[in-house]
């Protein structure tokens, strides 16, 4: 592991948001997810890079623009600077912030359409066909009837086409050689079955006729690409594919492609075998995960049932709602987002068990040790048994964290938490000081293991609730310690604050 930390950064993405509208709470969830995993990479010692950013091109955005009154140009500023703006309320660190728009993405993209149209991957076809004007891509007449597209409408024209097909054996057996490549099980099922029947070949031009607002072909000027085509290579592009082979190398493959189950297709199927063409390897996971639901409908923007992330942020903090998003949704599956189950979660775990632990001893330790980490004596069986539950929480929620289960890992440290509680209650400090507030006294020892417990959940916690878990630790003086989730690296003598009521209880 040490060796592979250094050499290869661990590589995670978010989709590219479509700037037709604002950011809501499924944008929001997506990236918070990412930061969530890389901020734990961080912490357990891996180089990581993260990126995310915008997806401007295409008739969404033209048409977006179109009724504000505004050039495309003059639109997605304005609309990036909207999501740039939530990422950085919710303490998202990314790396990187890749537009479609860039002009080095642009030339990269064309640099693709062209080495495939001189290898012959892509080739001129008249194509007849119902074009979905709403997903911006032809559709069978099975998928037209079946679907709710909004806007249908019968095409002629000749377009460029990417030979898809022909990479479809090599990718199903790509995909059956390794379990890990989507994510989860059922998404995977559902790709394997999708590539049951034959793959069409993928048509990646639109006539400047109809579409403008996309990046150029480089060898027919009367066409711009389609825009997806032009948006899964950010990828690649954003970490200096064909320009900084260092920078290329220490990154791809892709460690994490996270996104939505809406989008699984076009990144399990599209992206690879157009990495399969360009002799590119393929990322190592594409982790689909379900749905934000409210009251049961699907949450988009196209319906415009819209809850704003910044608003509950505002209301409640930004670490309760990242907390929420990552406790209620169980990866994967939908959920319903709900302020009653927001408010119950946050009650129940941030105001009674962490709350509680994080006052009760910061405050013993002020009123009986002034204010300084006390130290402790001999370690009794009650002690030696939280100091192995300790150890062996660290690493379920490491492994909870490599696999995925990120709610998991959330109820892992809940455990620790609630057992420090547990173990107060036993102990009873409050108590213990009234005979013996001595160093190495019962006293200091259950103070000492509790806080120190206190510090190592705390660490656990900054990859979900970096905001609070960051004042609880230096309310610890945790910041000399670095990030070491060994148990006994509290040092005696060193100031603990009380960092005041950090979870306010809400009305519910
Ligand atoms: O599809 N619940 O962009 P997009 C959970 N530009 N996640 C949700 C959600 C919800 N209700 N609604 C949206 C695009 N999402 C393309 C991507 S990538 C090369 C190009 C999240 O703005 C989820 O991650 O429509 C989904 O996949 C993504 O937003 C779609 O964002």
């Amino acid at each position: 592991i040490g060796a592979e930390r250094k050499m290869k950064k661990i590589y995670i993405t978010t989709p590219i948001y479509y700037v037709n509208d604002k950011p809501h709470i499924g944008h929001a969830y997506t990236t918070i997810l990412a930061d969530v995993i890389n901020r734990y990479y961080k912490l357990i010692g891996y180089k990581t890079f993260f990126l995310t950013g915008t997806d401007e091109h295409g008739l969404k955005v033209q048409q977006a623009a179109l009724k504000n009154n505004q050039t495309p140009h003059m639109h997605v500023d304005t609309y990036v600077k909207k999501f740039k703006n939530i990422w950085k309320k919710l303490n998202i660190e990314y790396d990187y912030f890749i537009r479609t728009t860039d002009k080095k993405h642009i030339q990269q993209v064309q640099h693709v359409l062209q080495f495939l149209y001189d290898q012959g991957e892509i080739y001129l076809d008249e194509y007849e066909g119902l074009y979905s004007i709403s997903e911006e891509r032809f559709v069978t007449e099975k998928e037209a009837e079946e679907g709710n597209f909004r806007e249908i409408k019968k095409i002629k024209e000749k377009n460029y086409f990417f030979k898809m097909s022909k990479y479809q054996k090599k990718l199903v057996n790509y995909i059956q050689n390794n379990s890990e490549f989507i994510k989860p099980e059922s998404r995977r099922n559902e790709i394997l079955g999708f590539l049951k029947k034959p793959l069409n070949d993928l048509c990646i031009s639109r006539p400047k006729s109809r579409l403008e607002w996309g990046i150029e072909i480089p060898f027919d000027s009367n066409y711009v690409t389609y825009v997806w085509f032009d948006a899964l290579l950010n990828y690649i592009t954003a970490i200096g594919w064909n320009q900084d082979n260092k920078k290329f190398n220490s990154c791809w493959p892709a460690d994490y492609h996270l996104m939505g189950k809406d989008i699984i297709t076009t990144h399990a199927v599209y992206w690879p075998t157009m990495l399969l063409a360009c002799n590119i390897k393929l990322p190592k996971t594409l982790l689909a995960h379900g749905w934000w639901l409210t009251d049961e409908n699907k949450m988009s923007k196209s319906i415009g049932n819209i809850i704003k992330p910044l608003d509950l942020a505002d209301e409640f903090g930004v670490d309760s709602l990242r907390y929420y998003l990552m406790r209620n949704m169980v990866l994967g599956q939908d959920a319903s987002f709900s302020k009653k189950l927001f408010i119950k979660r946050y009650n129940a775990d941030l105001a009674n068990d962490y709350g509680n632990v994080i006052n009760r001893i910061t405050i013993l330790i002020n009123k009986n040790f002034n204010g300084l980490c006390p130290e402790p004596g001999q370690y009794q069986n009650k002690e030696l048994s939280v100091i192995k539950l300790v150890k062996s929480i660290v690493e379920e929620v490491d492994k909870n964290m490599q696999n995925l289960k990120i709610h998991d890992a959330l109820e892992t440290i809940f455990t620790l938490i609630r057992e420090i509680n547990k173990y107060l209650e036993i102990r009873q400090p409050w108590q213990l000081v009234k005979d013996n507030k001595n160093p190495k006294s019962p006293a200091a020892t259950c103070l000492y293991v509790s806080a120190e417990v206190l510090r190592i959940s705390s660490l656990l916690l900054t990859p979900f609730i970096p905001e609070k878990a960051e004042i609880t630790l230096n309310s610890l003086s945790q910041n000399n310690m670095g990030n070491d989730l060994t148990f006994g690296l509290l040092i005696p003598n060193t100031p603990v604050k009380h960092p005041g009521s950090l979870f306010p209880r809400i009305d519910e």
